[in-house]
């Protein structure tokens, strides 16, 4: 099995940061026109940087990361710079998440972060061929009334996104701190993601059903501990957007051959591949795919899966 029908093969990517796809090299540069001083000399020692012991080890490197991104053309070029990475991987639909407080919170006007990602993901459709839509994901780990806040400034740009999400430090911020921000938005028409079972207990992906009402889960790997769980995604078919290379990296699991992705497909759980934060995780859904293949034994058949699930999963 060689990589090109791999690459030809019709995907969907549903779970990825856009602040995540930032490279090294597009950080560089970005600092260098916003005139930014980087506490890192070259790509190089950046990239050596990429070394991670658990999620909030990352997260505190992401968020120093996004502080280059100032102006709408900075985020114009950040997603279409992954849009490109999409076409000359096969992926043919995305669905992207956005942090819209990790901007906000710097003091750069709401709009601005916005714009430029929809202007871009407007752009992919026509130019590339590339459909899909935008998610508005809350921090967990800021308060509840900072994330009904976000909600009320996002309203005016109603239009640019289909759903809510909600991501950053898992433990101790349980989907329950958000039950009545998440039912605020559904009632505006938008649909619900969370990420939830990642670092977190399957309690937390019981919360996201049954409190969040989401629509996928994002991560969703520790489901496997609980055998009820599992019976009750298999049985609703609801979408796990699944990350390899970044639960590799996050100390999720020990190495990809520990990986349990192809045993909850096999279990009949709509189990997804995404690259959740391809600049920092080394690698874009390909990649991820490819990993499968030489580290956990991934078959033809359960990677033409994988693809279709993602495409079943599309929520837009
Ligand atoms: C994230 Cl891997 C991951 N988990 C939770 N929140 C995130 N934000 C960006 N990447
Ligand atoms: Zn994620």
């Amino acid at each position: 099995m060689n990589d090109s029908w791999l690459k030809t093969l019709p995907k969907a990517e549903l779970h990825l940061h856009i602040e995540g796809a930032l490279e090294p090299e597009l950080l560089f540069r970005l600092a260098e026109r916003n005139k930014i001083d980087l506490p890192w000399q070259d790509v190089e020692q950046l990239r050596q940087a990429y070394s991670f012991n658990n999620l909030q080890e990352f997260l505190d490197l992401y968020y120093q990361g996004a502080n280059v991104l100032r102006t709408e053309q900075d985020f114009y070029d950040l997603t279409w710079a992954y849009l490109q990475r999409c076409q000359a991987q096969g992926v043919v639909h995305v669905e992207p998440f956005y942090d819209p407080q990790t901007h906000t919170e710097r003091d750069i006007p709401f709009e601005v972060a916005i714009r430029g990602i929809t202007a871009a993901l407007a752009d992919g459709q026509k130019q590339l061929g590339i459909s899909g839509g935008l998610i508005l994901s809350f921090l967990r780990h800021l308060s509840e009334d900072e994330a009904f806040q976000t909600l009320e400034q996002a309203m005016p740009f109603r239009d640019q996104f289909f759903a809510v999400g909600l991501d950053s430090s898992e433990q101790g911020h349980p989907p329950s701190k958000f039950e009545r921000v998440f039912a605020k938005a559904r009632a505006e028409g938008l649909l619900a993601v969370a990420h939830a079972g990642e670092e977190g207990p399957p309690e937390y992906i019981w919360q996201a059903l049954d409190l969040l009402k989401v629509s996928r889960i994002d991560h969703g790997v520790r489901a496997v501990e609980d055998p009820r769980l599992l019976d009750r995604l298999a049985e609703e078919q609801v979408p796990l957007t699944v990350c390899p290379l970044s639960n590799i990296k996050l100390r999720v699991f020990d190495n990809m051959a520990q990986h349990n992705i192809l045993e909850l497909l096999e279990r009949g759980l709509k189990v997804t591949v995404n690259s959740d934060d391809p600049a920092y995780f080394g690698g874009y859904v390909l990649e991820n795919f490819v990993a499968l293949r030489d580290s956990l034994g991934m078959t033809e058949a359960q990677a033409r899966q994988l693809a279709q699930n993602s495409l079943d999963a599309r929520l837009i």
